[in-house]
């Protein structure tokens, strides 16, 4: 089967963990019939929660897809991972999808994780809808969340879905756009739609005529005629829904108890006669100021490869997104960033772990591409004739790092390499070997994040792997104008060498590293030998004068010097400049600089002073501080790196689990005193011993 265009529903389901959103795309799959029933996710057998891992944790921790097709329309799935470890496979959701289902907890109301990616899909103007999960348990309310929502958001909630009772009285769904109930008496509810119940008719009236004016505000034409008849037709309330949500004017709520699959086929419904598919929707290309592409089914295909995997059966598997044109079996792709083509040979859809065939995707539709050995996450593949690149998912930074070692020296080479292969499947994940520190550092979302992987490797290939803290990559620079002058002289056999240079260095801003100026006159040193002195700069500033940290921010001028008509070399040169650099630098007020990070940090109101505290414990800098509302608070704060190498853990412990963060280089600051004194130190030491 293929789809066109407009009959395509692209939908990433997010939130908070443990909101239900396994359970929801389960459900959903039995409900469309792609599968037939549904199995809990404590039984380890989701089609979603497929990886070992997610098994053994009964947690979500990869993107997975899914479909179901309804009178020929097919609905793309992709259930994300709730913990905050995992984002970026919910960021890469966001992405790819037109539209997102966002589940909260009828108990719990909206939890931080569920803000975080409602500013993501905000930031994106990302129509989205709610279905307000778990109805059945006890103290399970539908006004409390409701309420709560439009407290934390500014947007209009419109539900097309009531509840009849609620918690230990939940009986069931009212489907408020097709006017129908699905009555779930307890566990294993029938689907089946009825009438609804005498003593639900009048408040279902209300919720209608709100549900009828919210469609009309979204349809000028639809308006005008609401004026004069108050009503609308059934079509029309979906044509206004479905144009009001795809404009981000209105945020439908769903609800139900998805475990027992009540409520998830008036979302089923929804979804196909109200959610966006991809036409008009526009992709972003990689060049700057470069027009986003409109998808579009008419000309040469390209597509955008948003995740891959190894699999253990079909090799590798390249997730992607068609933007143009068709891709069709057997087609010849290129791959823009390799500058090769590749045959695409059969093409498939997934469903959890399951590939099926599908003829063809036009463009919108989401399918896998199967041994494309070369493809990575984020490439674009097209026609060479017309050759395009897509935006790469702008997946967060990496807030926590470790330094990894293979605990047996023969085991590195291995170690990295399934390193480089986690890092080349997870985008969130990264490995580098920093020759500053000379220590191999990994980095990811948080601890679950890197440990998660860290096990697999020890597991999978019995490569025993130790951590430990990571260096902090200091810096060093001057804080006041110098000269100074050096002599390379040395009489050797043959050739002598020789070189004088006088130097003159400066302070730069912060950030604008490094600039060389040649001001000598009257040729002092000939120009052939200017680079030489250039380099002996460079190489002078690799290793400071006060810990060996690289030196930043310096303006160097030659100004004067002395050759020799036999002896002197470029190597000369180079040797004097940097005794000569050397020089100027310890009578120019060095200074090491330290990393500082602009971190967030998102928090229940409870904590907010813990979470001040240790900050400033931590030679912190609050910015500022934003009540999100409904007790969730932001705090901005710059903080030294060297004082959060350990947040991920700290701040857990500060807030039992509840808060996360996120952070990013800011800049570098000067540090004096004992916090300086330490660090040099500490330089000073690994050199001796090592
Ligand atoms: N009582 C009740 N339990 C539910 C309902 N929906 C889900 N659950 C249970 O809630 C737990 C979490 O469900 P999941 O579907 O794994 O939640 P999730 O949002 O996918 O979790 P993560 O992927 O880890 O973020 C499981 O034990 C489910 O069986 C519901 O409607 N009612
Ligand atoms: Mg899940």
């Amino acid at each position: 089967m293929s789809f066109a265009t407009d009959a395509i529903r692209n939908i990433a389901i997010a939130g908070h963990g443990a909101t239900g959103k396994t359970t929801m795309f389960e459900h959903l799959l039995a409900a469309g019939g792609t599968i037939d029933r549904a199995e809990p996710v404590a039984s380890g057998k989701t089609v979603s929660d497929y990886t070992d891992e997610e098994i053994e944790r009964k947690i979500s921790i990869h993107l997975a897809l899914g479909h179901v097709e309804v009178d020929g329309t097919i609905v793309n799935l992709m259930d994300t991972p709730g913990a905050s470890d995992f984002v970026g496979e919910v960021v890469t959701a966001f992405r790819t999808s037109e539209s997102a289902l966002i589940l909260v907890g009828a108990k719990e109301g909206v939890q931080i994780e569920t803000v975080k990616l409602w500013r993501r899909l905000d930031a994106r103007e990302k129509p989205r809808m709610v279905f307000i999960n778990k109805l059945d348990v006890e103290r399970a309310e539908f006004d409390a969340p409701l309420a709560d929502l439009r407290e934390k958001f500014k947007a209009t909630f419109v539900p097309i879905c009531i509840p009849i009772g609620a918690a230990e009285n939940f009986r069931g769904v009212i489907d408020l756009v097709n006017n129908k109930a699905y009555l779930a008496p307890g566990a294993g509810s029938s689907e089946d739609a009825q009438e609804i119940p005498d003593e639900m008719k009048e408040i279902v009236e209300e919720y209608r005529s709100t549900l009828i004016e919210a469609a009309a505000e979204g349809d000028d034409a639809l308006l005008e005629k609401y004026f004069e008849e108050e009503t609308l037709t059934d079509e029309e309330l979906r044509t206004g829904l479905r144009a009001a949500f795809a404009a981000n004017k209105i945020v439908p709520v769903a609800c139900g108890a998805a475990e027992f699959g009540s409520g998830v086929k008036a979302v089923l419904d929804f979804f196909v006669s109200a959610a966006p598919s991809p036409v008009g929707a526009h992709e972003p290309v990689a060049s700057e100021g470069g027009e986003p592409v409109p998808v579009n089914p008419d000309g040469p295909p390209s597509c955008f490869v948003f995740k891959t995997t190894i699999d253990q059966f079909s090799g590798k598997l390249s997730f992607t997104k068609v933007i143009t044109g068709v891709v069709s079996p057997d087609v010849d792709l290129y791959n823009v960033r390799e500058q090769n083509k590749q045959r695409v040979g059969k093409i498939f859809r997934a469903i959890g772990k399951k590939l099926v065939d599908a003829d063809a995707l036009h463009a919108g539709d989401i399918g896998v591409l199967v041994k494309l050995d070369t493809a990575k996450s984020f490439d674009t593949l097209c026609s060479q004739e017309a050759p395009v690149q897509y935006e790469a998912v702008a997946v967060p930074q990496p807030v926590h790092s470790v330094a990894v070692f293979a605990a047996s020296k023969k085991d590195e080479d291995r170690m990295n390499q399934f390193l480089q292969r986690a890092a080349e499947e997870d985008t969130t994940f990264t490995i580098r070997y920093n020759p500053e520190t000379k220590q191999t550092v990994v980095s990811g979302m948080g601890e679950l994040h890197i440990n998660m992987i860290l096990n697999k490797i020890k597991e999978k290939q019995n490569v025993e792997i130790r951590t430990e803290v990571p260096k902090v990559p200091y810096r060093e620079t001057i804080t006041k104008s110098s000269e100074a002058e050096y002599t390379h002289k040395k009489q050797t056999g043959g050739h002598g060498q020789y070189g004088r240079v006088v130097l003159q260095i400066k302070p730069l801003g912060r950030g604008e590293k490094y600039s060389f100026e040649n001001a000598i006159k009257g040729g002092a040193i000939s120009k052939g030998y200017i680079p030489g002195v250039e380099k002996g700069i460079l190489e002078g500033m690799e290793a400071g004068i006060l810990a060996g940290y690289p030196v930043v921010d310096i303006a160097a001028t030659v100004i004067d010097g002395k050759e020799h008509p036999v002896d002197s070399s470029e190597m000369s040169f180079k040797l004097a400049s940097k005794g000569a650099l050397t020089a100027a630098m310890e009578k120019a007020g060095p200074v090491l600089l330290e990393p500082v990070v602009n971190l967030k940090v998102y928090t229940n109101d409870e904590y907010v002073g813990d979470i001040l505290s240790d900050l400033s414990s931590r030679r912190g800098r609050v910015l500022g501080q934003e009540a999100l509302g409904g007790g969730i608070t932001e705090i901005d704060a710059q903080v030294p790196q060297a004082e959060l190498l350990r947040y991920s853990i700290d701040l857990r412990s500060i807030t039992s689990g509840t808060a996360s963060f996120e952070m990013e280089f800011s800049h570098y600051n000067p540090i004096s005193g004992r916090i300086a004194d330490e660090v040099i130190a500490a330089a000073k030491a690994s050199s001796d011993g090592g």
